[in-house]
């Protein structure tokens, strides 16, 4: 009876859990992102003035507003360029991809789009819901959030409308990004209903 009422209560008490991979180049802010999503979500975060490049992983279990029982597990890799290569190893395990974008190194725009091209075009990736923060909306050198899409709205021609987004953030003031947590819920948890019994 015991065991029953355990298990019964460890089911009921069960944690849906979503595996997030968050990529992009070098000096995207991807880990700042992180830091301040964990700060705005009540989790102990490191100063943002103390985050150093990526050479490993940092990973953060963030629960989700409103949703008690869904928590995200982010992954956040270095995205140095002799870091990449070990990019496709997260994919299969992954839910989701918030693709990091620096909004002010338009110098590095075509080499942002190739490596986010190579991301999309993964067989690994299909099927799961992207989505592209235009991040470092705080600063006056910014591209502005139509030219962004405009420049990645192509890439996402390969992916269904309903299952990519670019949204602009500041991962340094904070601004957008529970909006843009709560956008990536919702698609993975409809994208959920649409993918094999192996990733419910
Ligand atoms: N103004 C501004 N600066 C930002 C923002 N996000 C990140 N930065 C700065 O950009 C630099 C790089 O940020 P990181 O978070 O280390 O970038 P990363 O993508 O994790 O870089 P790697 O770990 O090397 O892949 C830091 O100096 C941050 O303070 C933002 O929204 N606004
Ligand atoms: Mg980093």
């Amino acid at each position: 009876m015991f065991h029953l009422a355990k298990g019964l209560y460890a089911n009921w008490n069960r944690k849906e859990q979503y595996s997030i991979l968050i990529l992009g180049l070098d000096n995207a802010g991807k880990t700042t992102f992180l830091e301040s999503l964990k700060n705005q979500s009540s989790l102990k975060s490191k100063p943002l003035e103390k985050i150093t490049p990526t050479v490993g992983q940092n990973i953060a279990l963030v629960p989700v507003p409103n949703k008690p029982n869904v928590l995200l597990k982010l992954w956040d890799v270095g995205g140095q360029e002799s870091l990449r290569a070990m990019w496709p190893e997260y994919y299969s395990q992954c839910h989701g991809i918030i693709f990091v974008v620096d909004s002010t190194d338009s110098e590095r725009m075509d080499e942002c789009k190739r490596t986010l091209t190579s991301i999309v075009m993964d067989d690994e990736v299909e099927g799961i819901p992207i989505l592209m923060l235009a991040n470092k909306q705080d600063r006056p050198d910014r591209l502005e959030i139509q030219d962004i899409k405009e420049i990645f709205n192509q890439i996402a021609e390969h992916l269904s409308a309903r299952d990519s987004r670019v949204l602009p953030v500041s991962s340094l003031t904070g601004e957008g990004i529970m909006d843009a947590l709560n956008w990536l819920v919702l698609r993975l948890e409809r994208n959920k209903k649409n993918r094999p019994p192996q990733y419910k």
